[in-house]
């Protein structure tokens, strides 16, 4: 049967109100992409999976959670959707609103958001406002909006956005049989790392398929989980993840705890070397915060922390690299300029 959406496909196993009137973009059934050189450059040993979530409609994870948000609001009658965002929120917010025929009002921390982020968030349609403060102060300005007027928040402290993003595990459940031993994936406001343990535990409950470690990684200069405390100014080249105060920063943790796992952070040089070891040896472009979890993997496993020798790992890839380019060429070599001879062409590539 063709795909018809996660609403479709999982909606029984979510818990959505019943006037919840589905508003999808086919988001989810991403792939699993099997990483045999990655793996082996990170010592072998092991199996690693890519759950490659780029690939959604607008080129993050977040439409899993936004596809269940915009439809409960639709279904409850509200013409308003809200959020504060680093960047990927606000473009599947506008785009799950556009489809809903709601307004969609984002906010964003000024100077902070990859273009790409950007660009989608206007394409789409949204009232774009920049915030000059960072993403917990934009976030904190949501809150306080949404509690004096009719307008619906949908950043993942709505409950309907993490019952969205269990889908993720459930996916990788029915491909693989069963949890993997590891699962490693990035943390900003913590919400996806708090669904994807809802989501492995019910799982687990129902079909007995097993629960992994959960290994949460934040970048080094916004890393509140690993401090202990919030970080005021939180700063990485991970802009998605430039979170000083999770708000579901005590289930992160919780998680990491329940499932044996941790919560650590890899800096920014690690991530941007796993961000380009992911794209030339695998051919998986991602934005940087979305290689953080294979960075703290690297750091876990060059360190003897992690052993995963004869293990199954899961990495979230969570967005897309055409996210944010602007990582890539601002200070690339300007590539080669040939004259239109094939001679000269034979010049620049054999010498
Ligand atoms: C690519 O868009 O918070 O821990 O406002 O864009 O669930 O917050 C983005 C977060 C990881 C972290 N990877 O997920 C936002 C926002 C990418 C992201 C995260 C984000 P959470």
């Amino acid at each position: 049967m063709t795909y018809q959406g996660l609403l479709h496909k999982y909606g029984y196993l979510l818990d959505l109100p019943y006037y919840t009137q589905t508003v999808s973009l086919l988001e989810g059934n991403t792939p699993l992409i099997k990483a045999d050189r990655l793996s082996r450059e990170l010592g072998g040993g092991f199996e690693l999976l890519i759950k490659y979530e780029g690939l959604n409609p607008t080129g993050s994870f977040k439409d899993r959670g936004m596809t269940a948000a915009v439809s409960e609001a639709l279904g409850r009658g509200a013409t308003t959707v809200i959020c504060a965002s680093t960047g990927n929120t606000a473009a599947s917010a506008a785009a799950y609103a556009a489809r809903a025929g709601m307004k969609s009002i984002v906010l964003i921390p000024q100077g902070k958001v990859a273009a790409g982020k950007l660009a989608g968030a206007i394409a789409y349609g949204a009232q774009v406002i920049q915030v000059d403060g960072s993403f917990d102060d934009a976030l904190t300005m949501v809150i306080e909006i949404t509690n004096k007027h009719p307008i619906c928040l949908v950043n993942s402290i709505n409950p309907h956005r993490i019952e969205g993003q269990k889908t993720a595990a459930f996916e990788i459940c029915d491909r693989l049989d069963s949890a993997p031993d590891w699962l490693c994936l990035p943390v900003g406001n913590a919400g996806n790392i708090t669904s994807y343990w809802a989501g492995f535990k019910q799982y687990d409950e129902m079909k007995a398929t097993g629960l992994p470690q959960v290994l949460g990684v934040q970048a080094a200069g916004a890393a509140p989980l690993v401090a202990g405390h919030p970080v005021e100014y939180p700063e990485t080249v991970a802009t998605a993840i430039r979170i000083g105060k999770p708000a579901r920063g005590e289930q992160a943790l919780q998680a990491a705890e329940a499932s044996n796992g941790r919560i650590i952070a890899a800096t920014d040089e690690e991530i941007l070397t796993m961000q380009k070891a992911l794209a030339v040896l695998e051919g998986i472009w991602v934005e940087p915060a979305s290689a953080a979890g294979l960075a703290g993997l690297a750091v876990e496993i060059e360190h003897g922390t992690l052993n995963v020798k004869g293990k199954r790992v899961v990495a979230i890839c969570t967005g897309h690299g055409l996210k944010d380019p602007e990582i890539i060429t601002h200070d690339m070599q300007k590539p080669l300029i040939v004259p239109p001879r094939l001679d000269a062409l034979e010049e620049v590539i054999l010498g």
